[in-house]
């Protein structure tokens, strides 16, 4: 069975791309089995809106006639929904021994240990928005930050890796970077989804022969 992987989507977040996904969801994907790799809902304790809960019927109602993994991430460790009985929910999955797929942020060593700096960078770019900026997604803000954010990218993609290795996986997929992108590492294939809070929306595809990230318009990334 062929395979189409996607991570962070934060339903709920004001950065969704609700329609774009639920496009997504009712065309690209028939035909294949589901992994959604993360950081799928943003805040658990959150109410959706309307048009973000329309998401979560079609997950649902696609698990029916498919299989559908949700690999738990930060955000989303510990949501608990009915009717997803036919969802398999767990923290790692992996497909043969070819691809691993988790979230990413057991690989991420910076983040949890600076919580101060996060909660500094949060104030900044919560402030920058009462004081009349372009709202963008805070994960679109920490880009601006270029130093620390590649610093991140390049741990979780480093222990990613690693660990693909010590396991005798051939390639090892993340989210949890919002940043999307697939690259060889010590003769082992990183890929990461990105983010369905901006553009370019992405998707991973798994078929016997390849693995393939792509753009929702259906171009790929390199
Ligand atoms: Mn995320």
């Amino acid at each position: 069975m062929n395979t189409i992987i996607v991570s962070d989507l934060h339903i709920g977040c004001r950065y969704f791309l609700s329609e774009v996904f639920e496009r997504f969801l009712e065309t690209t994907i028939k035909g294949y089995d589901l992994i959604l790799n993360g950081d799928i809902i943003d805040d658990p304790k959150m109410e959706l809106p309307p048009s973000h809960q329309v998401i979560l019927n079609l997950i649902r109602r696609a698990s029916h006639n498919r299989r559908v993994v949700w690999i738990r991430g930060n955000h989303d460790n510990g949501y608990l929904s009915e009717g997803f009985e036919r969802v398999q929910f767990k923290r790692v999955h992996s497909i043969k021994k070819k691809l691993l797929i988790t979230h990413g942020d057991d690989f991420d060593e910076i983040m949890p240990r600076n919580q101060a700096f996060i909660k500094a960078f949060k104030l900044m770019h919560n402030l920058r928005i009462k004081i009349g900026a372009r709202p963008v997604h805070v994960a679109y803000y920490a880009k601006k930050w270029a130093i620390f954010y590649r610093y991140l990218r390049k741990n979780v993609m480093r222990n990613a890796v690693r660990c693909a290795v010590e396991n005798g996986y051939e390639a090892v997929t993340c989210g949890h970077t919002h940043y999307p992108e697939q690259v060889v590492l010590n003769g082992i294939q990183y890929i990461n989804t990105g983010a369905w809070t901006e553009f370019p929306a992405c998707y991973l595809v798994v078929t016997p022969d390849k693995i393939a990230l792509k753009t929702i318009n259906g171009n790929a990334i390199n």
